[in-house]
């Protein structure tokens, strides 16, 4: 296959657009290594309670473009910020950006992600359940990694053979039900659908990024929607 891969180094948090020096923003880190300005999140970290709403990804710090992706990047950073828009169980949003085969996106947040009980943030995908079986879902599975600095990654155990029905923690099996006009709800967030990540699986207390890898499902696919289909990202735990 030809080498189609394109990096698109993005400044989106407005605080930082215009402020960062662009040579820092390709590695997400600022000239002294430390995070990009707007990724700062203060020095007091909180487990956020029941009751406000759900954080969401707020920055993209970079994206890598896999084959036959590309579809929504026109729209970025809005397309992958704030609520995601779900279908529910038998339908995938378009309101996405599709990461290619082996695409990649590094994502900020305006708030540290913190371990608190339970999954600490959501990755909403299109999947959805073909026939309405839930036990045969599109799926295009992508990995998920985290990183206080955006060099060190941690990364969540994720195997594409170990399915279906389940995938484990990989992202992109499960059908999403929030929308904007039903955001994520903290008190139950499950009802959210989307895969929920927990930091205390892979030892982690806090984190600054996510970074999401398409692991190359290599699904048809037509119009640069390719790969992995990224709708938001919530945070439940800050
Ligand atoms: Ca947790
Ligand atoms: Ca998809």
């Amino acid at each position: 296959m030809p080498t189609r891969a394109l990096s698109l180094c993005l400044c989106v948090t407005l605080a930082a657009c215009g402020a960062a020096d662009p040579t820092s923003t390709q590695q997400g880190l600022g000239s002294d290594g430390g995070p990009l300005p707007g990724a700062d999140v203060g020095s007091h970290p909180t487990v956020a309670p029941v009751g406000q709403p759900a954080k969401y990804a707020t920055t993209v710090v970079s994206f890598t473009l896999g084959d036959g992706g590309g579809y929504g990047q026109d729209q970025l950073p809005s397309i992958i910020q704030g609520p995601p828009h779900g279908g529910g169980c038998c339908y995938g949003s378009t309101d996405v950006l599709s990461l290619g085969n082996g695409g990649e996106v590094v994502l900020g947040f305006e708030s540290e992600i913190v371990d608190g009980d339970g999954p600490d943030f959501i990755v909403f995908e299109n999947a959805f359940e073909i026939a309405n079986d839930p036990k045969n879902v599109f799926t295009e599975l992508g990995e998920v990694s985290v990183s206080e600095d955006g060099v060190t990654w941690t990364t969540f155990a994720c195997d594409p053979k170990s399915g279906p029905p389940s995938y484990g923690d990989c992202a992109g099996w499960r059908p999403v039900f929030a929308t904007p006009d039903s955001p994520v709800d903290l008190g139950s967030s499950a009802k959210a659908g989307g895969d929920g990540f927990d930091l205390a699986a892979i030892g982690v207390k806090k984190a600054k990024f996510v970074r999401i890898r398409d692991l190359r499902s290599d699904r048809p696919a037509q119009q640069g929607m390719a790969g992995f289909d990224l709708d938001a990202v919530a945070v439940l735990h800050w």
